[in-house]
């Protein structure tokens, strides 16, 4: 617990006004819809929301400006992804603090995904000289065949509130080295991370001598992101949000024959074994599991436990559990922050009722802390259930920090509980037995998108591909070779003979 007071919504409305005016950033007043802060659950500005006419206007500039940006040499458009990093390390606190103010993110948290924004930006700068394509060899004489990779489009950007800048900043510094022009909807809850992120790329723009509608920003409600979805000049849809979300997104883009890329849910897992050295199994799980009080899509929702550790690991976890220091993200004791609003709070107590309904048992937490300082904020203990079944409950992704505790036999039993649920975001393993260790990682182990070894679920690093299988959608962002999905692959076929030969021997005339 901590001890200090929770800032009052005055004096966060005036930090926030103060980040905002160091960044450059104007907040567009109106009677749209509430920039509001999960810090005291108070509303902060009234916001003006985009028109139908702001979103026809934003699709024809986006446009426009695409046809002169991808004629750029990348290289160059990698200079504008440059800008922007540095940007970002200079408004590092200012943005860091709007981060806290709207998703109620601990600083280091906060200082984390603006780092993640810099780490990325400083990967696409490399990539804006690495859009590599292949040299096949022809089956014909004199002939060559290549691959090209060319710039797509617009890019729709649709993101959460739990990482309100960096899923942006993964999305926009590889769209716009590959060459790309995007236009962003961030979540209702956390307008003005986006207008800041909005007004670095607008600066860097001007600075390098960009074209400005290389990037475009919508606040809304749903219907913004729904003109995004439908409009078929937007080639990508990049969507990350929940999974009945998705279902709606991918094949309404589908329909159209645009392309998505879709983060949804995880409800993910780690397996701890005899083995495991139970020091660092217990960091990693505290932090996966209670860190941003349970709002990371890489949250970890589940443990499966060796049985003969199961006890002693859960003793472990509890300790831990009752000492988190729960309150204003501000305060640096501070370890878990708010729930991003009282709904949030309603689903993570309707789903423990639930796992309790089918068998499970609370070990520790799920209270409500700072009720009466804060009726409208939604502190909740992050909580532990242990069950002895996979029921419903457990299949599901509950966006709260809510820990559910399995135990099994036998390392086949670990593997199929694990992969038994209809997402697959990340997973990991603790153990110290190599075989255990690689059987997790192979084909026939984790059938999620990010496998882990040794460490937590959540937290994964910008140079690797971010996504996962099932009902998480398939899709993959960040580093390695996601950039592929912001471009679009054409096969060349070069005669450098003098002669016309058919492939696959035809011949005609
Ligand atoms: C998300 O929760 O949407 O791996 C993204 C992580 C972070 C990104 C999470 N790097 O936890």
């Amino acid at each position: 617990m901590t001890g200090t007071a929770l800032p009052t919504t005055e004096d966060l409305r005036a930090r926030a006004r103060t980040s905002l005016e160091r960044i450059g950033a104007t907040v567009p007043e109106g009677a749209g819809f509430q920039a509001r802060t999960p810090i005291t659950g108070e509303d902060l500005f009234g916001l003006a929301a985009a028109t139908a006419t702001d979103v026809e206007e934003a699709l024809a500039a986006s446009r426009e400006a695409f046809h002169a940006w991808r004629t750029t040499p990348a290289p160059r458009r990698g200079e504008l992804v440059r800008r922007l990093g540095e940007l970002l390390r200079e408004n590092k606190s200012d943005l860091a603090d709007l981060i806290i103010i709207e998703a109620g993110k601990i600083r280091s948290e906060a200082l984390g995904e603006v780092q993640e924004m810099i780490d990325i930006c400083d990967f696409a700068v490399g990539l804006s000289r690495q859009l590599y394509g292949r040299t096949i060899a022809s089956e014909r004489p004199g002939h060559r065949l290549a691959e090209t990779w060319h710039p797509l489009g617009v890019v729709g950007v649709i993101s959460a509130f739990n990482f309100p800048a960096a899923v942006w900043s993964w999305n926009t510094a590889v769209a716009l080295a590959c060459g790309d022009t995007v236009i962003w909807k961030p979540s209702e809850l956390t307008p003005l991370i986006s207008l800041a992120c909005d007004r670095l790329l607008d600066r860097a723009a001007e600075e390098v001598g960009a074209p400005r509608d290389v990037h475009r920003l919508l606040l809304g409600d749903r219907t913004v992101g729904e003109r995004l979805v439908d409009d078929p000049r937007v080639a990508l849809v990049s969507a990350t949000g929940s999974t009945r979300m998705g279902r709606e997104v991918g094949p309404r883009v589908a329909a159209r024959f645009g392309r998505t890329l879709l983060e949804l849910g995880g409800n993910n897992a780690a397996v701890v074994a005899p083995s495991a050295d139970l020091d660092l199994a217990v960091q990693g799980i505290v932090f996966a599991a209670a860190g941003t009080a349970g709002q990371r899509c890489t949250t970890l929702r589940r443990l499966i436990v060796h049985r003969d550790i199961a006890d002693t690991l859960v003793a472990r976890l509890t300790a831990a559990y009752a000492k988190l220091p729960i309150g204003d993200p501000f305060d640096h004791n501070t370890l878990v922050g708010p729930l991003i609003t009282t709904a949030a709070l309603d689903g993570m107590r309707d789903a423990v009722a639930r796992a309790q309904a089918q068998g499970g048992k609370v070990l520790v937490g799920g209270g409500r802390r700072l009720a009466d300082t804060a009726p409208d904020a939604a502190y909740a203990e992050p909580v532990i259930v242990r069950v002895d079944q996979q029921t419903d409950v457990v299949r599901e992704e509950t966006f709260a920090p809510i820990l559910y505790v399995l135990t099994y036999d036998t390392f086949e039993e670990a593997i199929a509980l694990h992969n038994d649920v209809p997402q697959g975001l990340s997973s990991s393993i603790f153990t110290r037995d190599q075989q255990e260790a690689e059987r997790f990682l192979s084909c026939e182990g984790s059938d999620c998108g990010i496998a882990n070894v040794n460490i937590g679920t959540s937290g994964a690093e910008i140079g690797g591909a971010f996504g996962g299988e099932k009902e998480t959608g398939g899709g993959r962002e960040s580093g390695s070779d996601a950039w592929r999905a912001y471009m679009r692959p054409a096969t060349n076929t070069i005669n450098y003979s003098s002669r016309l030969a058919l492939a696959q021997n035809v011949s005609f005339l």
